[in-house]
């Protein structure tokens, strides 16, 4: 019985040295993490990050603490020189995910239109130079492949990437190499007829593609159509959150197994997802469809993207970020920081007074001949501020027409309402023009029909109309 009891009390002394030492071995644990965070704290994260393999050494949440030094650094460069901001502080996080997850010196990551693309450019090299950036020989507002082999495609005009993306993707497979395309396009720049026949040919040739849809409900202006339409329903589901927090901190405390268990907690999920997602638009036309997911949580986004780089099928992920994101001004009013001239970082407002141009002209006009005349219509390609059409848009709703970016289809639309008696007004930029050469002879001059094409920043432009010069 003796025997018995000593053997009980040596176990219970065992058990209190095991439990002592869990204890040390925790709060070993939280200490080394403390004095990680402490060091860290008050550093800009900006300043240790160099290069993609820089960022892909961080943890997620120094990549947060990244991503804010990163807007903080763009709104200063481009509350100076001028830019497309709204888009950019909307994928600092997406960027940050992507190429974390993808290796830019392999794989090739398109960006649509490319006005979002200064944060890749912040960490493919060119930190320092995005102080000039759109300056006489500073860098371009838009990836060059000239500047660097992360850029692998030129883009300015919208909706090309996906178009880009799978002929990248047939001359890879033709060559037998082994790497990723991904076309990084905004609901916008879905709305172009081009990104629309893209996916119908990935689609059913089932090319290996990523597509990434970055969701902002926004184009310049609020995002309009049946496409926007498609997306809201998409967007109402539920999130596809795989980092569920609170269930994620308490596994995270538990050490050597915990991070097997969230592994496999993520893996069950995400098969789960699969089955209960019925077949929608983009699963009809034979891609995956993976989504909605928050496009500022970088750790959601990198496992979404680990596991798209796996499949080898066309693959849609849907994102969703804020224009403007961390930035309020630029939050309240994405459409007028989409591009702005520079501003005063504290209130917003533009450092120089804007002369009245071109296009407020052009509107005013309209809107006075519109009053006596109820044959006359409007038709934008997603640029009614742009091209003057806001005050048009206000007064005459039933006669003014936004497309989306779809100027070949603003041109033949024309042609029809011209054909049956209306007078059409098509406001576009000359560079956007040219997407339209076509419709232009074909459906409007060769039939002799009465459209009035206004061809805006044609020319030799001016600082101040950088539209036409700045993809030269
Ligand atoms: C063919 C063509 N038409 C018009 C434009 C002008 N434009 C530049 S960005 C943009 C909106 C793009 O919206 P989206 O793709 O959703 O990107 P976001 O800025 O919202 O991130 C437009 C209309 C263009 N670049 N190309």
């Amino acid at each position: 019985m003796q025997v018995f009891i000593k053997k009980i009390l040596n176990i219970i002394k065992i058990k209190r040295i095991l439990d002592k030492s869990l204890a040390i071995y925790i709060n070993l644990l939280y200490y080394i993490h403390n004095i990680k965070k402490y060091n860290n704290k008050g550093d800009n994260m900006l300043e240790k990050v160099n290069s993609t393999e820089d960022l892909k050494k961080l943890t997620i949440k120094e990549k947060e603490e990244l991503a804010e030094d990163i807007r903080k650094y763009i709104i200063e460069v481009i509350s100076k020189n001028g830019g497309h901001i709204a888009s950019n502080l909307g994928v600092v996080e997406l960027t940050l995910a992507l190429e974390s997850v993808f290796d830019v010196n392999k794989d090739k990551i398109i960006w649509d239109v490319g006005h979002q693309s200064y944060v890749h450019k912040i960490l493919n090299g060119r930190k320092e130079q995005l102080k000039n950036i759109r300056k006489l020989g500073g860098i371009a507002g838009f990836p060059k492949t000239k500047e660097s082999k992360t850029d692998c495609f030129n883009t300015g005009h919208s909706s090309t990437s996906v178009s880009a993306a799978m002929g990248m993707a047939k001359a890879r497979d033709i060559k037998k190499e082994k790497h990723s395309l991904i076309a990084v396009i905004g609901d916008g720049a879905l709305t172009g007829g081009m990104a629309l026949e893209a996916l119908n040919h990935i689609g059913c040739t089932k090319t290996n593609v990523i597509v990434v849809l970055n969701d902002n409900e926004m184009s310049i202006s609020k995002n309009i159509g049946g496409i926007n339409m498609l997306l809201t329903k998409l967007r109402a589901r539920k999130m596809y959150t795989i980092s569920n927090k609170s269930g994620k901190k308490i596994l995270d405390k538990i050490p050597v197994i915990g991070p097997f268990l969230i592994k496999a907690i993520r893996r069950i999920k995400q098969g789960i997802k699969q089955l209960i997602i019925p077949k929608m638009f983009f699963e009809d036309i034979g891609f995956k469809y993976l989504g909605p997911i928050d496009g500022h949580n970088i750790e959601d986004m990198e496992l979404i993207f680990n596991r798209a780089k796996e499949l080898n099928e066309p693959v849609l992920i849907h994102v969703l970020t804020k224009k403007g994101k961390g930035y309020e001004p630029a939050e309240k009013e994405p459409d007028r920081f989409h591009a702005t001239s520079g501003f005063d970082i504290e209130t917003g407002n533009p450092t120089k007074k804007k002369d009245k141009d071109y296009s407020k002209v052009f509107g005013e006009k309209l809107n006075e001949l519109a009053k006596n005349n109820n044959k006359i219509v409007a038709i934008t390609a997603a640029m009614k501020d742009g091209t003057g059409l806001t005050e048009f848009a206000k007064n005459y709703p039933e006669r003014f027409f936004d497309v989306g970016i779809a100027e070949q289809h603003a041109l033949t639309f024309a042609a029809g309402l011209a054909k049956e008696g209306m007078i059409p007004f098509v406001p576009i930029y000359s560079s956007f023009y040219q997407r339209a050469y076509d419709q232009v002879i074909h459906d409007i001059c060769i039939q002799n029909l009465p459209v009035v094409m206004c061809v805006d920043r044609a020319g030799c432009v001016g600082a101040d109309r950088r539209n036409t010069s700045r993809y030269i």
